[in-house]
């Protein structure tokens, strides 16, 4: 597919700041291309050729390319494809790239180590490196991880020495430093989100959030009576997925190119996630939850709490979602998908305001 043509930079005499997303049909990318589109931005997305549709984040946004006043445009592209990124990179003209496509599962990565690398890692390589001899002058932002601090004990800012324990986390250093390498050796505008844990009800189903409060609406519902979990000791700093990527877009506004740490402050470990989930909807997760060591980790990231002081400093940044109610959106969204049928399993958006009317 590539239903959009490269050359459209204004409309009605008016400029329009254009950005490619890649990674559009994620969690983020859905949520990033709504905030954009509703601040009238042309947004230009890859999406990778599967045999079967991988655009629900999305459906609800694409417009037919025959009519008038499109800002929505879609290619297919892949980060293990250098030159067809490069060459969108020419036909395009982005004016900003969030670069959010990755093999984003931590325990997938310890099983598909090399595979990771090639797309987490040397995927951002591929693009800057496009960036770089197509020599264009727009901003690139790099999904960084909280993964990358590994066992570096929180909280966790910018200035912590980074200790990464899985592939991906590996992988996401790699690609952090190859996009501030990018930024000190050529004068490129890269600046990386060092994002912690967000999460809402686009949330892919096999991340441990979405795993249960999936669960907790089948359990409720009495289409399920057990739920199969790993390690429910590790502490995570989970926030809401809308606000991070506002704060990515924050991030790519600055007049120099720096990193952030996005984080909501308070780490929650599974076990508490799992008490709250079940607790909203008045059940016991004692009595549903077994243990399964096939979710275990060879290494595990025990806690990761961060210290996002400097993006609220910086660019006014501050969350206002923490866990305990991001669990209930998110509980309540998946009882409400479960009766509406699975084609209602991707929300309306979340914010009001921030996005277009998308029906
Ligand atoms: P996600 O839901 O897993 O989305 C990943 C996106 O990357 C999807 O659009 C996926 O396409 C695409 N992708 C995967 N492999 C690709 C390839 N080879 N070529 C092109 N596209 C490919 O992830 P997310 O939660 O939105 O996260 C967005 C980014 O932030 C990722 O880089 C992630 O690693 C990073 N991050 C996430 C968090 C978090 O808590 N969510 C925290 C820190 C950093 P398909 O839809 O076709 O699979
Ligand atoms: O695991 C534990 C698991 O897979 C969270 C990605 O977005 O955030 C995410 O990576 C914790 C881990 O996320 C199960 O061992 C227990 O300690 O939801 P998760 P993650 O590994 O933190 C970072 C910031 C990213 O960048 C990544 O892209 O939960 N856990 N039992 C389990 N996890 C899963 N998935 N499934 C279980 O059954």
């Amino acid at each position: 597919m590539d239903n959009g043509p490269g050359e459209a930079a204004s409309t009605g005499g008016s400029i329009v700041t254009r950005a490619l997303i890649t990674g559009i049909t994620g969690q983020d990318g859905s949520y990033l291309a709504e905030l954009l589109l509703s601040k009238g931005y042309e947004v230009h997305g890859v999406i990778r050729r599967a045999s079967t549709f991988n655009t629900r984040r999305i459906d609800h946004l694409y417009v037919d390319r025959h009519e008038r006043d499109v800002r929505f445009f879609m290619h297919y592209g892949d980060t293990a494809d250098g030159t067809r990124l490069t060459s969108l990179l020419a036909q395009i003209l982005p004016d900003e790239i969030y670069h959010l496509a990755s093999q984003s599962h931590v325990r997938v990565s310890f099983d598909e180590p090399e595979y990771t690398s090639e797309i987490t890692g040397l995927g951002t390589l591929r693009l800057l490196e496009g960036i770089r001899q197509t020599g264009l002058g727009c901003r690139f932002y790099q999904a960084s991880s909280s993964e990358m601090f590994g066992s570096a004990p929180p909280p966790q800012n910018e200035l912590t020495v980074f200790a990464p324990r899985s592939p991906y986390g590996i992988s996401k250093l790699f690609a952090h430093w190859t996009a501030r390498n990018y930024r000190e050796a050529y004068g490129m505008y890269t600046a990386n989100g060092i994002l912690f844990n967000h999460e809402s009800p686009r949330r892919g189903e096999t991340f441990v959030t979405r795993k249960i409060t999936r669960a907790v609406a089948r359990i409720r519902a009495g289409l399920d009576d057990e739920l199969w979990m790993g390690n429910i000791d590790a502490i995570r700093d989970w926030g809401y997925a809308p606000e991070y990527v506002e704060g990515m877009w924050r991030i790519l506004q600055c007049d120099e190119p720096a990193d952030y740490v996005l984080a909501t402050g308070a780490g929650y470990s599974v076990r508490e996630f799992l008490t709250l989930a079940f607790d909203h909807v008045g059940l016991d997760w004692q009595n549903y939850v077994r243990f399964d060591e096939s979710y275990l980790r060879p290494t595990e990231v025990d806690v990761v709490i961060g210290d996002s002081t400097k993006a609220s400093r910086e660019i006014g940044w501050a969350p206002k979602v923490h866990t305990p109610e991001l669990v209930r959106i998110m509980v309540d969204a998946d009882i409400r998908a479960l009766a509406e049928g699975a084609s209602a399993s991707i929300d309306r958006p979340a914010l009001p305001g921030w996005y277009p009317a998308t029906g």
